[in-house]
C-alpha cells in the first residue's frame, strides 16, 4: 500500500528519480531552425579522422536505414519509453571513415554554435544513431528535424537536435548545458545530473 511515502523504484527500465511520460516534451535552449529546402543542410564529420567528410541529406538517406527501439530520459525528470527511431546508425555512418587513435571524444556541434560532449566509446555504442524519424513519424522541427542524435544510454540533453556536425576530439571539451552545470557524463542511473552530482 502506498502511505505517502517516497514509492521505492520498482519498474527496472525507469532511472532513479524518474517519471514515466505517455507525451513528448519538447526542450533545448535557442531558436528552432526550419528548412524549406534540405540542399542547404549538410553534415559534416571533421576533426581527428583521417579524411574528413560533408554528408548532405540524400546520402543520409541512402545509407542503410535501422529502426532503434529505445527510451530516454530527460535530467528535468521525464522518462519516456518504447521509442522508435529510424535512421543511419553511428556504426553504419562511421563504417568507411578511419578515426585517428588520438581521438578520445566526440563533440557533437548543433544549430546556432550549441553543441554536447562525449567519450567516443559512448558514441560509437551499437544503440546510439541518428533519426530523422521517431515513431515512424518524420521529426518535427521541434524535435530536431531534418536530424538528430540518439543516445538512450545518456540522459537526452547528449542527444543534439539539428545535428549539423561531428567532431572528433583529443580532450573533454564541456558542450552547452555542461558549461552551465550539467554533469560532464551524464549516466541517468547514476544520477549524474549536474557537474556537482
Ligand atoms: N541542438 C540542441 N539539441 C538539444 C538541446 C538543445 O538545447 N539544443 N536540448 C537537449 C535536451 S536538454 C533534451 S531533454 C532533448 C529534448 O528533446 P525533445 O525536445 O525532442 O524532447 O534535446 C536535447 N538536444
Ligand atoms: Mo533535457
Amino acid at each position: 500500500m502506498y502511505f505517502g511515502k517516497k514509492r521505492e523504484q520498482t519498474d527496472p527500465r525507469v532511472p532513479p528519480n524518474q517519471n514515466v511520460t505517455t507525451s513528448f516534451p519538447v526542450l533545448h535552449h535557442g531558436n528552432v531552425p526550419y528548412y524549406r529546402d534540405l540542399t542547404a543542410w549538410n553534415l559534416k564529420v571533421f576533426g581527428l579522422v583521417k579524411e574528413e567528410k560533408t554528408f548532405s541529406y540524400k546520402e543520409i538517406l541512402e545509407l542503410k536505414q535501422t529502426d532503434l527501439h529505445n527510451d530516454i530520459h530527460c535530467v528535468t525528470g521525464w522518462s519516456k519509453l518504447d521509442n522508435v527511431w529510424t535512421g543511419v546508425t553511428v556504426k553504419d555512418l562511421m563504417k568507411n571513415m578511419t578515426i585517428l587513435e588520438e581521438a578520445k571524444y566526440v563533440l557533437l556541434h548543433a544549430e546556432e554554435g550549441w553543441k554536447t560532449n562525449l567519450p567516443i566509446e559512448d558514441f560509437l555504442k551499437e544503440s546510439s544513431m541518428l533519426a530523422h524519424s521517431h515513431n515512424a513519424e518524420p521529426l518535427t522541427p521541434d524535435h530536431g528535424f531534418p536530424l538528430r542524435a540518439v543516445i538512450p544510454h545518456l540522459y537526452f540533453w547528449k542527444s543534439a537536435k539539428w545535428l549539423r556536425g561531428i567532431e572528433f576530439v583529443r580532450d573533454n571539451e564541456p558542450g552547452f548545458w555542461e558549461k552551465n552545470g550539467y554533469h560532464i557524463y551524464g549516466d541517468p542511473w547514476k544520477e549524474e545530473r549536474f557537474s556537482w552530482d
